[in-house]
């Protein structure tokens, strides 16, 4: 079957949470990671568009959470992709710095319909203290999938090195959450399918039933 992904579609952009649209059953994956590291290429390759969430030029400059639908053209939306603004642009003012906390930390620890986190590390850097404070912000019960990406810049034992250590840190972290690694090229698709098909796995497996009621207390976490 053919992957959701491909269906995907602009929705909307979030700049502070206020914006977010409400909780639904509707389940949202997001794509987090360093500026510059790559994360709206991958959405690009995954999705198979070319400028559907935009590569920037200027790093740091999209302070805002980008929406993009998936499920049939005609319909409601199934379900979300989220591209994230970037954190660790050595350039950014202390209060950018805090509203990226305060939008993108507040929305990766308390929004129910997230599905699922994809972690876009660029192969070669490895995962930094910048993206172990923003795994910090995740719910135990999120599943995560790390995409070591522009493995295009390195041949297979660099590959395999870069993989293994970064393994190795993940661990260290001993999260409950679920965790998965990937080597991943959006310029040579590299991983595209396996991604897919994480992704597809969350979106499909995702239940809304832990959403409070509407205007009800919130119960548990
Ligand atoms: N070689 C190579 N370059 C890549 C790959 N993915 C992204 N890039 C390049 O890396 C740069 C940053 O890519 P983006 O997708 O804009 O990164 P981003 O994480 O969305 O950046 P921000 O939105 O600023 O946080 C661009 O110049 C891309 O062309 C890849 O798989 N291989
Ligand atoms: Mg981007």
């Amino acid at each position: 079957m053919a992957s959701t992904l491909l269906t995907a579609r602009f929705a909307t952009t979030v700049t502070r949470l206020a914006q977010l649209p409400d909780e639904t059953d509707v389940a949202e994956v997001a794509f987090v990671g360093r500026s510059n590291a790559g994360k709206s290429s991958a959405i690009n390759a995954l999705c198979r568009r070319r400028r559907l969430a935009f590569a920037s030029k200027t790093p740091g400059r999209t302070q805002a959470l980008n929406y993009f639908a998936l499920g049939p053209a005609a319909g409601p939306p199934q379900a979300y992709l989220v591209d994230t603004p970037g954190y660790g642009f050595a350039t950014a003012p202390t209060e950018i710095k805090r509203a990226w906390d305060q939008l993108a930390g507040h929305y990766l620890s308390q929004r129910h319909a997230l599905a699922g986190v994809v972690l876009v590390l660029d192969i070669r850097r490895g995962l930094t203290d910048l993206d172990r404070g923003l795994l910090a912000w995740m719910r135990p019960e999120v599943p995560l999938l790390v995409l070591l990406t522009k493995a295009d810049k390195f041949g297979q034992a660099q590959q395999a090195a870069a993989m293994r250590d970064t393994e190795a840190d993940l661990r260290a972290l001993r999260m409950a959450n679920p965790v998965a690694l990937l080597s991943f090229s959006a310029t040579r698709r590299i991983g595209l399918d396996e991604a897919r098909e994480f992704i597809d796995a969350w979106l499909s497996t995702h239940s809304g039933t832990d959403v409070p009621p509407p205007g009800g207390p919130a119960t548990g976490r």
